[in-house]
């Protein structure tokens, strides 16, 4: 309708989307075929003979606490199916068609500026070059910004699950690249890796002038802990980011923390029906927007949440949160607000 038109035309801006978290069944398919590699997809090493099996193989990554991926042995965790994903990502080509393909699809839907992240560790432990991965990154971004007129700053994670030192050696390895870069990330799997444990890499990268985020994923069972974390060891303040970080929603003190520091987070709605149930997620996030505390909404992995991308997030999030166009507004101007581009860049947007 009217209203789903005036989302759909605001001027957005993507913060939280993980680039390997926009590959569709479709690409993967095509990528194996050109690199001639079998699909294996599962814990139980079932090669895939079709795109139609493969899709029904996103089915399962797709479902719902209840419906199968969290309790069914058989299925795979969400980490299985992402990392699984990678696998065919090879050659410069691969990397710039992915990239492209999630930049095309988000100007649809009047994307003006991303910050996509990437996983590095994922792919050199691979066999990939930096060459490879950041060649493909590069001829997206300016092909993007040529023919689409998305400006963009891609933002590299840590894999919080490897260690420090596999951490520090990545932000060495991406130096010859940092025109490209414009933050450091923390992701992947958050269960027992408190942010301390990367303080030095962090010190190091905001000290030299990148941009820092971390996240703090929604029901892990240190989340507070680990949200403190981020601000006390990480150093995240007014200049930098929390992604997710909802748990604060429940802790009046962590609440004000964020407020004072003027820290921004970034939120997904999709990807937390995944973990907590709708009565848990939405009062929060209408909770931080009643604080009056800066995010923005975004996408995460779209791919494997059901296909939903930025528009989807933002829609869900209107409806479920009873927001008017004009907070919707409000919540499109926070990204632009929040987002690392150049002034000139940001003036443009808002
Ligand atoms: C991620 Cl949903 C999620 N959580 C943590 N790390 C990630 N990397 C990609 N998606
Ligand atoms: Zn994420």
């Amino acid at each position: 309708d009217s209203k789903d038109k005036f989302i759909l035309d605001l001027p957005k801006v993507e913060l939280h989307v993980h680039i390997e978290g926009t590959l569709t069944p479709e690409l993967r398919w095509k990528f194996a075929q050109r690199n001639g590699q079998a699909l294996k997809l599962d814990r139980t090493g079932t090669v895939y003979h079709s795109l139609e099996q493969l899709k029904a193989s996103h089915n399962i990554i797709q479902s719902r606490p209840g419906h199968g991926i969290d309790n069914a042995e058989e299925s795979f965790t969400f980490f299985e199916a992402y990392y699984g994903g990678f696998d065919v990502l090879v050659t410069q080509q691969d990397f710039n068609e992915l990239a492209m393909h999630y930049f095309e699809r988000v100007a649809a839907m009047n994307v003006r500026y991303c910050g996509p992240f990437f996983d590095p560790q994922g792919h050199t432990r691979r066999g990939v070059t930096w060459d490879t991965m950041m060649g493909g990154f590069r001829a997206t971004q300016e092909a993007a910004e040529r023919n689409l007129g998305i400006k963009s700053s891609w933002i590299m994670c840590f894999l919080r699950d490897l260690t420090p030192e596999s951490a520090m050696e990545h932000y060495q390895a991406m130096l010859p690249y940092r025109d490209m870069v414009i933050g450091i990330g923390l992701d992947s799997d958050e269960n027992d890796r408190a942010p301390s444990l990367f303080a030095d890499v962090f010190a190091l990268a905001r000290e030299t002038g990148f941009r820092i985020t971390a996240h703090c994923d929604v029901g892990n069972k240190d989340t507070h802990n680990h949200i403190h974390q981020v601000v006390s060891a990480l150093g995240v303040s007014e200049a930098h980011c929390i992604d997710h970080g909802l748990n604060a929603a429940q802790s009046p003190d962590l609440l004000r923390l964020i407020k004072e520091k003027g820290i921004s987070m970034t939120i997904i709605p999709w990807g937390y029906l995944r973990h907590e149930p709708v009565d848990e997620i939405f009062p929060r996030i209408r909770a931080l927007y009643d604080a009056g505390i800066c995010f923005s909404i975004a996408s995460d992995d779209p791919t494997y949440m059901e296909d939903t991308w930025i528009l989807h997030d933002m829609l869900l999030v209107k409806k479920m949160c009873a927001l008017s166009t004009a907070d919707m507004a409000t919540l499109a101007r926070n990204a632009a607000e929040m987002c690392w581009a150049p002034e000139t860049v940001r003036t443009e947007i808002l």
